[in-house]
């Protein structure tokens, strides 16, 4: 059976008909994440799209078939933290979750997230990342790329959107030292079960899993057009083959090892180029001012030959 064909046996842990925007993938990266960790899950959902669509209830009733609390905006990590240890005190095996914001996790929680991760508390953390406060009105978060536009930071003909740079978040949390750290995109469903199912197999510390999730609404796509545009988030297959490299080596416990610098494929000459180059050092060498008429022409036809080999 394959990645998918599982997931398909899963149950859907979430209530149907939230409100989420037609063709959200955020609504379909909770979901997927949900059938994988399963019943035996507790998880919060901080103030944002996914509250805000009913995840976490209306009238009194859930908007999830597993216990969901909503927990303030900067407060998520340390309020699951005390879940988990009561849990644990009671010897009880249970998966403890956030599924938060790119606002809620880069920003206003962060300080909580830095605490829970150094002192290895046992919860799976999902960021997804809309890059912005999507929530409210699509403004800017520190998540968001430079150069964007979102409500905050306008582009007005051709110029503007956001002037800093995209906090890079994984790389932080990486750099926490907690057990395990990946980044996933609701455009590699069978990537995030795999990785969804590794995070569950966790217990000595947080998890921390970072989603890219481009908001349909927000960002202005048409809704059709959500799966697409996170595959074009992708990087060069041969950045992915290195990444992937570096990652094994970091699980094997061994560090990372270098690889000799690789001439940049821009360095290898075509011949064609060595062509254009002895032209470009004929031409160097030539006092234009000094040719005649004739002269010229016969350097017009000396630097075609050389062109054409
Ligand atoms: C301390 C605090 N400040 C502001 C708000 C208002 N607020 C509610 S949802 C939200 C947006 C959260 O953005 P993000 O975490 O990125 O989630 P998204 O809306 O993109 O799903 C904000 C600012 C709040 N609830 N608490
Ligand atoms: S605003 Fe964006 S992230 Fe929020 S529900 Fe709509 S598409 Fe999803």
């Amino acid at each position: 059976m394959n990645v998918i064909e599982k997931l398909a046996t899963y149950e859907d842990q979430i209530s149907p008909g939230v409100s989420a925007c037609v063709g959200c993938n955020v609504e379909l990266t909770l979901r997927t994440c949900m059938k994988v960790l399963g019943p035996n899950t507790i998880f919060a959902v901080p103030p944002g799209c996914m509250g805000g669509v009913g995840v976490v209830g209306w009238d009194k009733e859930s908007g999830a078939k597993t216990p969901v609390f909503f927990p303030l905006l900067d407060n998520v990590a340390s309020m699951l933290a005390g879940i988990k240890m009561h849990y644990e005190r009671i010897g009880r095996k249970v998966n403890v979750v956030a599924f938060a914001g790119d606002g809620a996790s880069v920003d206003a929680g962060m300080q909580c997230l830095s605490g829970a991760a150094e002192r290895g508390d046992k919860i799976i953390y999902i960021c997804y990342d809309n890059e912005g406060y999507m929530n409210t009105g699509y403004q800017r978060s520190g998540s968001t790329t430079k150069g964007a536009w979102t409500s905050t930071t306008p582009v007005i003909n051709g110029h503007g959107g956001k002037k800093q740079n995209k906090k890079d978040f994984p790389m932080i949390m990486a750099m926490h030292d907690v057990p395990y750290m990946a980044t996933m995109s609701p455009a590699y469903i069978p990537d995030m079960v795999r990785k969804l199912e590794k995070a569950m197999a966790v217990d000595n510390g947080l998890v921390y899993l970072h989603v890219y999730n481009p908001c349909v609404t927000g960002w202005g796509c048409k809704s059709d057009e959500s799966i697409e545009v996170a595959r074009l988030a992708g990087v060069p297959e041969g950045v992915i083959r290195r990444a992937r490299e570096i990652l094994a080596e970091l699980e094997g416990g061994q560090g990372v090892h270098p690889q000799p610098a690789q001439a940049p494929e821009e360095d290898q000459f075509s011949l064609a180029e060595l062509g254009s180059r002895a032209v470009l050092d004929r031409l160097e060498q030539t006092d234009m001012n000094a040719l005649s008429p004739i002269q010229a022409l016969n350097l017009l036809d000396e630097l075609k030959r050389m062109l054409e080999g």
